[in-house]
């Protein structure tokens, strides 16, 4: 049976690509999912990627994910800095958490800065676009086999 991932998105990230301040790239976000996608098939992971603008959505799907999913890839957007109910959440979650971001958080303002998330992470990529999304991918798959 194909490693399973759950890919959650916070808010805001439908909105990449139309950003006009071009924080993070000009790809779309549904060209970043189907290179998601896309990649996930080759590494033989079955992915799951979704978007919500609201805290406890996100919040069942990490719990959906404790029965659902071998792995998570979260990019909590806004609500990294801010949510502690995202942080129990994915604590709660037994395997590999890698948090992703499109831009280099600490390359910007402080309040970015200091991640709830992180403190639950397995790791961290940051800084290196939709490039990075498909490198998380690696990451689980490469920690679900054991060999990172
Ligand atoms: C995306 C956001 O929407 C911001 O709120 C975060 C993150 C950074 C990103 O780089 O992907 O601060």
């Amino acid at each position: 049976m194909p490693h399973r991932v759950f890919f959650l998105n916070g808010p805001n990230a439908n909105l990449y690509g139309l950003d006009q301040r071009g924080t993070y790239g000009s790809e779309s976000f549904a060209s970043i999912e189907q290179r998601c996608q896309a990649h996930a098939a080759e590494l033989g992971l079955q992915l799951q990627f979704r978007q919500s603008n609201h805290e406890g959505v996100l919040v069942d799907w990490i719990q959906e994910a404790r029965l659902q999913a071998d792995a998570i890839v979260i990019n909590a957007a806004g609500l990294t800095y801010t949510s502690v109910a995202i942080l129990d959440a994915l604590l709660a979650f037994e395997g590999p958490i890698i948090e992703a971001h499109m831009s280099n958080i600490w390359k910007r303002e402080s309040f970015r800065h200091r991640s709830y998330v992180s403190k639950a992470a397995t790791g961290v990529i940051a800084g290196l676009g939709a490039m990075g999304y498909r490198l998380a991918l690696d990451a689980v798959a490469q920690l679900l086999e054991g060999q990172a």
